[in-house]
C-alpha cells in the first residue's frame, strides 16, 4: 500500500500527495516508511523560504510568485504553515489560488499545516511535508511562515534562500532586528511600499545590512519593493531568488547549507525518539504525582530528574 502510494507520489499524482502529507502530519507510523521510500527521490527541488510578521503579505506574494514560476513553466509546491491563524490563515491562501487560476493546474500543489500538537512537532513535520513535494518533482517549493518564534524562523531557515518580508506599518527596523529576522534573510521585501514609511525602512533596512555584509558576508543582501496586492515587484523578487540560487551554487554554499540542515535534521530526529521513548506511562505518572511536591519546594526538579534517570 505504501509502496503504491510512493509510486503515485513520484508520478506527481495530487490526491497521492496530499495522503503522503496527511500521514506525516498525523504522525503515523506509516509516515516514515513512506519518507524512506522517497528519500533517494529528494534534494532536486529549490526550497523559498518566505516569513515575516502576520498580515505582512506573505501569502499574497507566495500567491503571486506561484503564478509568474507557473508561467515560466515550473512545477510547484507550498507549504503553508500559519499557527496564528490555524483554521483559516492557510485555507485562506489555498482558496485565493483556487479562485484564481491555479486550482485545476496538475503542476502546483497547496497545503498548509496548522498546529496541532506542538510547535517543535510542527517544523520537523513541515520539513517532510517539502520532502514529499520534492520527491513528487516540484522545482520550486514555497514555505511560508510568521516569523515570530524559535519553530518558524528555523523552518524559514531550512530554505535554500530565505526571504523576510517587512511592511512599513510593522515597526521599524530595530525591531526586526531583535526577531532574529535579520539573521535570516538572504533577500529582504519591503511589501506594501504604495504605504507610507518604505522609503524610510528601506534606508535603515539598507544601512543595517551594509554593517552586516562588511562583518561577515560576500554578498550584499538585496532589499526590493513590493505591492503585492497589484503584483508589482514580483518580477524583480523572483530575479533575485534566481540570482541567489546561482551565488550559492557557483560558491559551493548550496552543498554545505542543505549539508547543515541534514545535520539538524538528524539531531531533532534523535531528540525527537528520545524524548519519545523516555517519557513512559510510569514516569509521566510519577511526574503528576510529583508536581505539586516539586512546586510546593518540597522535592526539587534535580531531584526528581535524577530519580527519573535512575529508575529502572
Ligand atoms: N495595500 C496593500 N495591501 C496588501 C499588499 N499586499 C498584501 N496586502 C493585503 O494585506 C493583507 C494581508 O495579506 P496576507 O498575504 O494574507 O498576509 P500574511 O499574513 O503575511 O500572509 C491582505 O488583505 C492583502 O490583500 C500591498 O502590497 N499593499
Ligand atoms: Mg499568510
Amino acid at each position: 500500500m505504501i509502496n503504491d502510494l510512493a509510486e503515485k507520489i513520484l508520478r506527481s499524482e495530487k490526491a497521492a500527495i496530499a495522503r503522503g502529507i496527511s500521514l506525516v502530519e498525523n504522525e503515523s507510523p506509516q509516515a516514515s516508511v513512506l519518507l524512506k521510500k522517497l528519500y533517494k527521490n529528494t534534494g532536486r527541488a529549490y526550497l523559498v523560504g518566505i516569513t515575516g510578521p502576520p498580515g505582512a503579505g506573505k501569502s499574497t506574494i507566495t500567491n503571486s510568485l506561484t503564478k509568474l514560476l507557473r508561467a515560466k513553466g515550473h512545477t510547484v509546491g507550498v507549504i503553508a504553515v500559519d499557527p496564528t491563524s490555524p483554521f483559516t490563515g492557510g485555507a485562506l491562501l489555498g482558496d485565493r489560488i483556487r479562485m484564481q487560476d491555479s486550482g485545476t493546474d496538475e503542476e502546483v500543489f497547496i497545503r498548509s499545516m496548522a498546529t496541532r500538537g506542538s510547535l517543535g512537532g510542527l517544523s520537523r513535520k513541515a520539513k517532510e511535508a517539502c520532502e514529499i513535494l520534492d520527491a513528487s518533482g516540484k522545482e520550486f517549493i514555497i514555505i511560508e511562515t510568521v516569523g515570530v518564534g524559535q519553530s518558524e524562523l528555523d523552518i524559514a531557515q531550512t530554505a535554500d534562500t530565505t526571504i523576510v518580508v517587512l511592511v512599513p506599518e510593522s515597526g521599524d527596523a530595530v525591531q526586526t532586528m531583535k526577531a532574529g529576522l535579520m539573521e535570516i534573510g538572504d533577500i529582504f521585501v519591503i511589501n506594501k511600499s504604495d504605504r507610507e514609511g518604505s522609503e524610510a525602512l528601506g534606508i535603515a533596512l539598507r544601512t543595517m545590512l551594509h554593517l552586516k555584509m562588511t562583518r561577515e558576508s560576500d554578498r550584499e543582501t538585496p532589499v526590493v519593493k513590493t505591492v503585492a496586492s497589484r503584483g508589482k515587484g514580483i518580477d524583480e523578487l523572483l530575479d533575485l531568488i534566481l540570482r541567489h540560487k546561482d551565488y550559492l551554487a557557483q560558491k559551493g554554499k548550496l552543498e554545505s547549507k542543505r549539508r547543515e540542515n541534514l545535520l539538524k535534521q538528524i539531531n531533532e530526529l534523535v531528540n525527537h525518539r528520545l524524548e519519545h521513548k523516555f517519557w513512559t506511562a510510569e514516569k509521566k505518572s510519577q511526574l503528576d504525582e510529583k508536581i505539586a511536591l516539586i512546586s510546593g519546594r518540597e522535592i526539587t526538579p534535580y531531584d526528581f530528574v535524577d530519580g527519573l534517570f535512575t529508575d529502572k
